[in-house]
């Protein structure tokens, strides 16, 4: 039977304050339920019920007590299937944090002399207090943003412009679209702040980058590309609406788990960076609206709005699919697989009973936080992951590595841009391998004049390590590899010869 002290452990925990317009449809309520199975990942800091253009005058802060009654019921379940050194948080704690935002539509909740709702004032506090660490606070928005809205204004009303712009510089937002009037006035009004949001005509979330998740026949998006088997109503049943905590997950009306994106952005599982939204994750992937550098950061002066992108995924059917939607889709049936595993550790404390995840070590190094590498641009260097385990003593692993190409362009034209590692498995079961940079030449030149530079490219290596556990579990290792080219090696024939080619054939 596994050790609890070899289970995956989170030596830091995101801050987390959830604003969910619960109860205007069963989603939010469903992600609320898979939320809570990742709670020892977290430090949750706010629940607040808040309202969207869906339920526009009422809160449903009541149906958060519900689902946390049910967590009550399994959380010394859950903590046996946790690392002793993250347990779960206690249910009390977790209704402590419960608030009602505005029983109002939108700006209405924001103003000068309009008092401030009791989820509001929490959020504020929570924006203002001070954290040792100067952690970020993440704020989830799953319905209208007002209680966000009302926050900022009060905050910027009773702080110095500087101060204020400082503690909005500590905010992480990523928010389900637009909905309600209060998304559009908080990124004008402040554009600094760190912003995820897909943008798109008003309720048009098939254009959304979320609705990968789960909205593909839906709203009739990449036919053919999803395995749509682990978001049926029947998977549903038999995977995550069992056990007292299960039975709390309601059927869904639309689509299941629009909100979900937002946190599996932050799980930690070693694919993700949570300040990267270009890197991608099971959050799926999102760039800076604006120009300039990648990996815009809140309170830098520029624009800090984060939006869609795409990934080219091979789908389902053999086919390729080039969508936003893809960025989340990709992952669909690990992060479904992890739900369900962890729905079976609420039934039961009995370790050898349910599958734990895999602990991913590539050479050398564990843990979230990507394996940076700085490598010459045509080098060959190797990458030894063998000393992976998995904590269930009867698993086996199988290892996979493969590119992840798109977080490295700068542009829609990906197989253009972006040099190709080399993978080359040096052992029978593919733990250890021998990677090929790609030459100066496709890695480290500017892109349109193709002056050579001397670092280049930031090149992705992703690590799938999956058990063969019940159901099989994956966890992520990646490593960015920072392409550099001391010597500037393979530039020439760029932008800069056009202007020759067209003299000669002016003569
Ligand atoms: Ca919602
Ligand atoms: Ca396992």
């Amino acid at each position: 039977m596994a050790s609890p002290h070899q289970l995956q452990c989170f030596p830091s925990k995101p801050r987390v304050f959830i604003l969910s317009d619960i109860s205007n449809e069963p989603d939010d309520a469903e992600s609320l339920v898979r939320y809570l199975l990742y709670s020892n990942q977290f430090r949750t800091e706010g629940l607040v019920a808040c309202t969207s253009t869906w339920m526009k005058t009422k809160v449903c802060p009541q149906d958060m007590h519900k689902i946390i009654d049910g967590y009550e019921k399994v959380v010394n379940n859950l903590n046996a299937h946790a690392h002793p050194d993250d347990p779960y948080p206690a249910a009390k704690y977790l209704r402590s944090l419960v608030k009602k935002g505005a029983e109002t539509y939108g700006m209405t909740a924001v103003g000068d002399d309009i008092p401030l709702s009791e989820g509001a004032e929490a959020l504020l506090e929570r924006i203002t207090s001070k954290n040792k660490e100067n952690d970020p606070l993440w704020i989830l928005c799953w319905g209208g943003t007002n209680v966000l809205a009302s926050a900022l204004h009060k905050l910027s009303k009773t702080h110095t412009q500087t101060h204020a712009a400082k503690l909005r510089s500590n905010l992480r937002i990523y928010a389900i679209s637009d909905q309600d009037d209060t998304g559009l006035w908080i990124r004008t009004t402040y554009p600094d702040l760190f912003y995820i949001c897909s943008v798109h005509g008003w309720n048009q979330y098939g254009n959304a980058t979320w609705t990968g998740i789960s909205g593909d026949e839906w709203y009739g998006f990449d036919k053919g590309g999803p395995d749509p088997a682990k978001i049926s109503s029947q998977w549903i049943r038999e995977n995550i609406q069992i056990g007292p905590f299960g039975r709390t997950y309601p059927d869904f009306m639309f689509i299941p788990e629009g909100d979900t994106p937002t946190f599996l952005y932050l799980i930690q599982n070693g694919l993700g960076v949570a300040e990267r939204p270009e890197f991608g994750s099971w959050g799926g992937r999102y760039v800076a609206t604006h120009g300039g550098a990648s990996g815009s950061r809140s309170g830098s002066g520029v624009n800090g709005h984060f939006s869609d992108t795409a990934d080219e995924v091979v789908g389902l059917d053999g086919r390729s699919y080039k969508s936003n939607h893809a960025t989340i889709w990709r992952w669909r049936e690990a992060f479904q697989v992890d739900f369900a595993a962890r729905m079976q550790w609420s039934l039961s404390s009995d370790l050898g009973r349910a599958n734990h995840h895999p602990v991913a070590i590539v050479n050398g190094s564990t843990g979230p936080a990507p394996l940076e590498l700085e490598i010459g641009a045509g080098e060959v260097f190797r990458l030894d992951a063998s000393a992976s385990y998995d904590p269930d003593p009867d698993d086996s692993l199988t290892f996979k590595w493969y590119q992840y190409k798109e977080p490295s362009a700068t542009q829609w034209a990906v197989q253009y841009e972006v040099g190709e590692l080399g993978i080359k498995a040096l052992n029978e079961a593919g733990s250890i391998v021998e990677v090929q940079m790609p030459p100066a030449e496709k890695c480290c030149v500017e892109l349109i004049s193709r002056q050579a530079i001397a670092k280049g490219q930031l090149l992705h290596l992703i690590l799938e390590v999956k058990d063969d556990g019940v159901p099989a579990l994956t966890t992520y290792r990646r490593v960015v590899i920072q392409a550099t080219n001391e010597k500037l090696l393979g530039g020439g024939g760029g932008a800069e010869a056009i202007g020759d080619t067209m003299k000669d054939v002016i003569q």
